[in-house]
Order: C-alpha cells, then sequence, then structure tokens
C-alpha cells in the first residue's frame, strides 16, 4: 500500500541521516528534501503500522477550517495536540505565578516529581481556558497559525484575504489554473508565533475530473508530526474535492528537513518490524452540501485495524 512511502522514508532517515542538534535540544537525523505520493483511490493513507488517533486529525482540520487559532475549540473536543505551545506562552508571560516551569518537556521527561507538578499545572490551564473566557483569549490563542493566514490574511491595506474560499472559487471555475495556492507562510507574522508553521503551502491541480493536492511541509518530525500532517492533507483533499463536486486523485508530501528525533530512533524501529495493513476508508456525511456546515461527527474512517499505538515524548 502507500504506507510503504512512509516506511521508506523513515528507512531512508535511519541510513542516510545527518546528525544536527536542533531548537529544542533533542537532537534529530535528517535529510533535506523529500517527496511521497499517496494515491488517495486506493485507500485513505491513515497508518496502519501504528495507530492513529484519526478523531484528532478531523478536530484540528476543522479548527483550522474555521480560522479558530484558540485551543479552547480543540479542549472542547478533547483534543490536546497543541496544549504544550499555548502552555509555553502563559507560564513565560508575567502573569504566571506558579511553580517554575522553565523547559517543562526536557523536565517532564527525566524527573517523575517534576512531572506530577507540571502535569497538575497543565491540568489547571486546560480548566481555566474551558471556563474563563479571559483567560483563553490571553493564553489560548496561538497567534496567526494556520486558521488565521487561511481565512483571513491581513493585507497592508488593512484588509483581509480569505485564500481557503478563494482557492475553492478558483478550483470551481477555472480548474486548470496554475495559481490554486493557499500560504501559511507570513514572514510579517513568523516572529510573534507560538510555532512558526511547519506545513507551509500547499496547491491543488485537478486533471481528468480528479482533484490532486501537494503539500511543501518546512519540518517534519517524522514519528510524531509527519503522519498526522498525511492524514491531515488527504482529508483536506477530500473535503474540497467533495465541495468542489470532483473525484480525488493523489496528495504528494514535500518535505524540507525530514527528521527522526534521537528519542524516537527506538519506537521507528518498532514501527518498522511491523507489517503494514489494508488500509481504511472515509466517509464523509453526503448530507451537508457545504464543507463549511461539517462538523466532527459527519467524518469517519472504516475499516481501520491498525497495529497498537507507540508512545514518544514530544520535543517542545
Ligand atoms: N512539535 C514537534 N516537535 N513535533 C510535532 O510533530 C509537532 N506537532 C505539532 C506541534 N508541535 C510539534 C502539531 N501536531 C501530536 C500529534 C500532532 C501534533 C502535535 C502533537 C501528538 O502528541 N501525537 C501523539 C498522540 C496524542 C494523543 O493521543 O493525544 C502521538 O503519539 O502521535
Ligand atoms: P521547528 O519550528 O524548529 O522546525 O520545530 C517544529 C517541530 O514540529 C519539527 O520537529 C516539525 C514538527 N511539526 C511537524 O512535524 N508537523 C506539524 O504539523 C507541526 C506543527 C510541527
Amino acid at each position: 500500500t502507500s504506507e510503504q512511502a512512509y516506511l521508506d522514508l523513515c528507512n531512508k532517515v535511519l541510513n542516510e541521516g545527518n546528525k544536527k542538534s536542533d531548537r529544542t535540544n533533542t537532537g534529530t537525523l535528517s535529510v533535506f528534501g523529500h517527496q511521497m505520493r499517496f494515491s488517495l483511490r486506493d485507500g485513505f493513507p491513515l497508518l496502519t503500522t501504528k495507530y492513529i488517533p484519526f478523531r484528532l486529525i478531523v478536530s484540528e482540520l476543522l479548527w483550522f477550517m474555521k480560522g479558530d487559532t484558540n485551543i479552547r475549540y480543540l479542549l472542547e473536543h478533547n483534543n490536546n495536540i497543541w496544549n504544550e505551545w499555548a502552555f509555553k506562552q502563559w507560564i513565560e508571560s508575567e502573569e504566571y505565578d506558579g511553580p517554575d516551569m522553565t523547559d517543562f518537556g526536557h523536565r517532564s521527561q527525566n524527573d517523575p516529581h517534576f512531572r506530577d507538578r507540571y502535569h497538575q499545572q497543565m491540568e489547571h490551564f486546560k480548566e481555566m481556558i474551558l471556563s474563563d473566557d479571559k483567560f483563553a483569549q490571553r493564553f489560548g490563542d496561538l497567534g496567526n497559525v494556520y486558521g488565521a493566514q487561511w481565512r483571513d490574511w491581513k493585507t497592508s491595506q488593512g484588509e483581509t484575504i480569505d485564500q481557503f474560499k478563494q482557492v475553492i472559487q478558483s478550483i470551481k471555475e477555472k480548474p486548470d489554473s496554475r495559481r490554486h495556492i493557499v500560504t501559511a507562510w507570513n514572514p510579517e507574522d513568523v516572529p510573534h508565533m507560538a510555532l512558526p508553521p511547519c506545513h507551509t503551502l500547499f496547491q491543488f491541480y485537478v486533471a481528468d475530473g480528479k482533484l490532486s493536492c501537494q503539500l511543501y511541509q518546512r519540518s517534519g518530525d517524522i514519528f510524531i508530526g509527519i503522519p498526522f500532517n498525511i492524514a491531515s492533507y488527504a482529508l483536506l483533499t477530500h473535503l474540497v474535492a467533495h465541495e468542489c463536486q470532483l473525484e480525488v486523485g493523489e496528495f504528494i508530501h514535500t518535505i524540507g528537513d525530514a527528521h527522526i528525533y534521537t528519542n524516537h530512533l527506538q519506537q521507528v524501529q518498532t514501527q518498522l518490524n511491523r507489517s503494514p495493513r489494508q488500509l481504511p476508508t472515509l466517509s464523509i456525511n453526503s448530507a451537508k452540501q457545504s464543507i463549511f456546515d461539517l462538523q466532527v461527527e459527519d467524518i469517519m474512517i472504516e475499516d481501520y485495524e491498525p497495529h497498537p499505538a507507540i508512545k514518544a515524548p514530544i520535543a517542545v
């Protein structure tokens, strides 16, 4: 299946990767410039060699599509994948007066006593985001991340551009156009963002009634982030095709710095020792005409029988 493209990337980085230090002080093996192709016609590319919680991918993508940048929506859907980056803004702010949480990512891995206090603070943080509007506005917002750039790109004229709506319009009206592009990389905003966009730019392409999508991802965490990114953009391609009444074609994933963190090497080995299984299929509630009306329950994955999850620490 097309999952092999992912396993090939893992092998390539293990065999040929450059040892590189990185921003998070973890260390990586890394290659520069890699492309994977996933046909969306033979199954949905959700990895089977480890369990991937698809509901998290759905709520994150609907969050981007709404133009939302506040983790409150994610927490309301029991999605914790962006917590660390919002939490970091809080503990580094002047308003924070709890126990010292500097470098919580590394310390919570090495010091069990600290880990308990960190979990306690994180639980407190989540409660505050969910219950206190002011607090959520101040610390739940990740800045002008994906949702803001897709739906509300700020122009120098003080106007906003809805790139996502425009790209859908242009696919419908001029399918052959070579300008179906959405960019999340806004050089003016980059210095003020919790995390500058990893998936920086994507382009759609229509041929033979089929919609394809290519993503340029500047930086990819092969064990944790990439499996989510593949599923997320495959889902995006399905949704936009649904909206434009097209079939799906391919998802093409182009990555700049593709890396395996050195504390994920064993987990990657475990995964490589497993055999890929039949890919699942996607179902979208066809009663909803517009993808902007979709809710989490409208998007389901079927016949997904993966190997078990594999835990790994995330580099913050
Ligand atoms: N930083 C780093 N270092 N790597 C990333 O992949 C990453 N991804 C981000 C933000 N910052 C990042 C956004 N996407 C998880 C998955 C995707 C994601 C953030 C986090 C994650 O924690 N995945 C877990 C399962 C989580 C769960 O079940 O709640 C995993 O094991 O895949
Ligand atoms: P960086 O900004 O220093 O490149 O760090 C970002 C890290 O997060 C890097 O390991 C890539 C990873 N990442 C993904 O792989 N996919 C994602 O969607 C996001 C947001 C981050």
